[in-house]
């Protein structure tokens, strides 16, 4: 539903993204339309957007499209326009294919361009344009990831009047990594333009404060949470970010979910055990580390495939960049194996579906998983992790894993396991699907409190607070 825009309304507060929370989509005919894309993001954040006039600065998905800002449901959104060609360097390039694969500790090797790094910067002042024309005098920015970190500085020379936070999704690299890209002084300055800096964890908080005063040439302060910049102090801050717990939690308890989640499993012919992953199909995520962990339980008759099946549940993703082409390929030979050698006519071990699913089937494969496999071999936070744990009111389930993943740090009574150490994630895969109930029910319960009192609306809060915004309550009030 659009209506007539406010856009010319300055707006008080202002998030950045490289996307916007609606999708512009093509139809047959040639028209258009936007589809909302409703990310954990912009429903954390839309009490504290509409209270305050809020605007949102990013690309509607669609290469070559200029569209004028338009608002919905009382949310001015405002369109930064890429070509293909930006999309191609900006996006699938420098963002994906050298700070993606540099910032998830080089698992994969990243490719140093500098026309890649061209597009980047260029997009980068576009966003810091558009933001600096949207946003009210002395009002506050939150600009949001890795495709963004330029934008900070260049927003402040534009509009030093602004309060401005910035926050990290994926890891902040060790130094040592961070330090082989070209332009590392470039983007900590980029960064440092912000008011406060936020990551999922302390050891982002650490290496970004060590390279901002060693590289950057940042002043340290005597708090480890501050470094200055001249004189002005830039706050750096943990902010691990969470799901919407409660709805999801909800979700799970109704009778079309708890009904298909017993349709999953009899349409399986009953395994003892499921086995469940889901991920974007991505190389950070560790697919084939599950796979091997499974594979040879198999193998080694640990198991049988009447014992336990695997899902895995993979969103196709960056379909374009040649490190995610590669890894589909030797997933699917992966699972193509392990069912040549131990499906039986009708009874594949490995249920592998290249789909997205709607978020109602989803929470229903949640609550049929006996044992939740998540082998990142590192993630910001991973919130599968979460919406797993929230989908289980039945406290029933076991957690696996990887201590790579941000969420490790909180969700302390999982089975935590180095992805790294096949023989490690077996052990603990087998644990898991031998665990009783007893003590899979202690762990699912505390894991439960921590996640259910921990939810994206409160992270959102801590953030704002954080940087001086006054954030209204659940019931609206300032
Ligand atoms: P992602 O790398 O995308 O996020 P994650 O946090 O796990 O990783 O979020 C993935 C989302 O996609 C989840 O909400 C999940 O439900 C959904 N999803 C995955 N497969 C799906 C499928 N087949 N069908 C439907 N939905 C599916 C980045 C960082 C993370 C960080 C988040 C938020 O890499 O570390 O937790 O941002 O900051």
């Amino acid at each position: 539903s659009t209506e007539s825009a406010p856009e010319n309304t300055p707006s008080d507060l202002v998030v950045v993204a490289n996307r916007l929370p609606v999708d512009l989509e093509t139809l047959e005919d040639g028209g258009t339309r936007w589809k909302r894309s409703p990310g954990g993001l912009v429903t954390a954040l839309e009490p504290t957007l509409r209270a305050r006039e809020g605007a949102w600065v990013g690309w509607p998905g669609v290469p070559d499209v200029d569209v004028d800002p338009f608002s919905e449901d009382g949310l001015s959104l405002h369109p930064v326009r890429l070509s293909a060609e930006e999309v191609t360097d900006y996006y699938e390039g420098f963002s994906n294919g050298t700070l993606w694969p540099l910032y998830h500790d080089v698992v994969a090797t990243p490719a140093f361009h500098r026309h890649w790094w061209r597009a980047y910067v260029r997009v980068n002042e576009r966003f810091a344009e558009a933001t600096a024309a949207v946003a009210a005098q002395g009002g506050t920015v939150w600009v949001q990831d890795y495709q963004l970190q330029l934008v900070p500085g260049k927003l402040r020379e534009l509009r030093p009047d602004l309060k401005i936070g910035f926050f990290l999704h994926i890891p902040f690299p060790p130094v040592e990594l961070f330090r082989q890209l070209p332009w590392r002084t470039r983007i900590m300055e980029g960064l440092l333009g912000a008011d406060l800096v936020g990551f999922h964890t302390d050891g982002g908080v650490r290496n970004f404060h060590w390279l901002a005063t060693e590289l950057a040439g940042a002043t340290p302060d005597r708090d480890p949470e501050i470094v200055h910049v001249g004189d002005r102090p830039v706050r750096l801050g943990a902010f691990p970010i969470s799901i919407d717990s409660s709805t999801l939690d909800t979700l799970a308890r109704t009778d079309t979910v708890v009904k298909r989640a017993a349709e999953i499993r009899t349409e399986l012919g009953n395994p003892c055990r499921i086995i469940l992953g889901v991920d974007r199909l991505d190389y950070t995520k560790g697919i084939d580390v599950r796979l091997r962990a499974y594979h040879e339980l198999l193998e080694e008759e640990r198991i049988s495939v009447d014992d336990a099946v695997v899902i895995q549940l993979a969103t196709p993703s960056r379909e374009r960049v040649d490190h995610y082409r590669q890894m589909r390929d030797d997933i699917e030979l992966s699972v193509g194996r392990i069912n040549g050698e131990y499906a039986r006519v009708g009874h594949p071990a490995v249920h592998y579906l290249h789909q997205s699913l709607p978020r109602e089937e989803l929470a229903a494969f949640y609550l049929a998983a006996d044992v939740m496999l998540v082998t990142p071999l590192r993630d910001g936070m991973n919130l599968v992790a979460k919406e797993y744990v929230a989908c289980r009111p039945d406290e029933r389930g076991v957690l696996v894993l990887s201590e790579f993943a941000g969420a490790a740090n909180e969700l302390t009574s999982a089975l935590l396991v180095n992805p790294h150490d096949t023989d490690g994630v077996k052990e603990a895969l087998y644990a898991a699907l031998t665990m009783n109930d007893e003590e899979a029910g202690k762990r699912m319960r505390t894991l439960r409190r921590q996640v259910l009192d921990h939810d994206v609306d409160r992270w959102a809060r801590s953030f704002l607070e954080a940087l001086g915004v006054d954030v209204p309550d659940e019931q609206g009030q300032a």
